[in-house]
């Protein structure tokens, strides 16, 4: 049987680096799109970088991801790379646009003039339903997106809907709940709860200062996520899934259970400060993920609470041996 071959965009991220990892499991090659820093950014994947060929390349640059196609032939490519932050998008909303909306397109455009019969995967995601139009959210629930990034993905997920229909490419669109993991960037607010009740609980740091305590997300494990991604480009016919744990809890909630993993009271720490909340906000998300479950076999496997504690655990000992206490 041939290798299959996979090129991910995005691979230096949370979700890049779990993907790596399973597709090397089984037996891929593995590519990874990689825009050109000054400074090597390879934090996530140190551990495989040796058994991943690197391509250079921006979604902002359709010849770059022609030449990455060319050079990869891949049988799937992973669109995962984005402006991924969502306070980010409302500072440089037409970066967002271009790089998570119409970058998508690129790539899609890409896949059609090089080898249409390339199986792709959108990243798109639970912010497309916003001001949320039903309870829980399904693949069929209306969109209402409330940040620059929300409308982005909505425009990445229609052009791979419409790409699909118009040229009949296989190309698949996960609508994928908020998911976490000891790899998150730290300005997500997840991470940068366990890592500040890390710093606390080690005498490193005397406060946290948040946002929004109320806002609900359903939180699943970034590693769980991506065997998702992969099994929805194995099927016959590309669709479209919300992949999610089916529960959500508050930001209050997340730092309770964190700053309790430390035998830490919250309410001594935290302090709510308005620089952290946004223009517009997105105040509940819940995912029914019955179809990822009864047509992919997908189930999540790390509880919410199994994940915070992963991940506050991670920071304790990093920060633990960084500052030799
Ligand atoms: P992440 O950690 O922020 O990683 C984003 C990746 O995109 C990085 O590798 C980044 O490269 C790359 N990138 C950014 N701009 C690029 C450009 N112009 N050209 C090429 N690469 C570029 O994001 P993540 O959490 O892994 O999420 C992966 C994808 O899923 C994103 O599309 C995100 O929007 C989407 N998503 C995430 C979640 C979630 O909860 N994590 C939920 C739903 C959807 P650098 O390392 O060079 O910056
Ligand atoms: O962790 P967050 O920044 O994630 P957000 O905005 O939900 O977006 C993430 O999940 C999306 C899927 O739904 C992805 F598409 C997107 O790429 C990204 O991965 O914020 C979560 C909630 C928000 O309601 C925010 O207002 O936490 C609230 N929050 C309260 N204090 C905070 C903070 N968020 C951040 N980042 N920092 C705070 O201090």
């Amino acid at each position: 049987m041939t290798q299959k071959s996979a090129l991910i965009s995005g691979i230096t991220g949370q979700d890049g680096s779990y993907l790596a990892e399973l597709l090397l499991e089984q037996g891929y090659q593995v590519y990874g799109l990689v825009r050109r820093t000054s400074h090597i950014n390879f934090e996530r994947i140190r551990h495989i970088q040796d058994k991943i060929h690197f391509i250079p390349g921006d979604l902002a640059d359709l010849t770059s991801l022609i030449y990455a196609l060319r050079e990869s032939q891949p049988h799937e490519v992973y669109n995962l790379a984005a402006q991924s932050f969502v306070p980010t998008s409302w500072v440089q909303p037409i970066l967002t646009g271009d790089i998570t909306a119409i970058g998508v397109t690129r790539m899609l455009d890409a896949i059609r003039a090089v080898d249409p019969t390339i199986r792709f995967y959108q990243a798109s995601s639970s912010e497309m339903f916003g001001k949320v139009q039903e309870v829980p959210q399904t693949e069929r629930t209306p969109f209402y997106p409330r940040s620059p990034y929300g409308v982005a993905k909505v425009y990445g997920h229609w052009i791979t809907v419409n790409y699909r229909e118009s040229y009949n490419l296989h190309a698949s669109s996960g609508i994928l709940f908020n998911h976490e993991s000891p790899r998150r960037g730290l300005e997500f607010v997840t991470h940068k709860v366990t890592y500040n009740a890390a710093k606390i609980s080690l005498g490193l740091a005397n406060e946290l200062r948040v946002g929004n305590l109320d806002a609900q997300r359903d939180w699943g494990y970034a590693g769980d996520y991506v065997r998702a991604m992969w099994l929805m480009l194995q099927q016959p016919t590309p669709d479209d899934y919300v992949v999610a744990t089916g529960k959500t809890h508050s930001v209050q909630r997340l730092i309770e259970v964190a700053f309790d993993c430390l035998d830490l009271d919250w309410r001594r720490y935290v302090v709510q400060d308005a620089k952290f909340m946004r223009p517009a906000e997105v105040d509940l998300l819940i995912g029914n993920p019955e179809k990822a479950r009864a047509v992919l076999g997908w189930e999540p496997t790390v509880t919410f609470e199994q994940m915070i504690e992963m991940m506050v655990k991670a920071d304790y000992d990093q920060l633990k041996a960084e500052h030799q206490l």
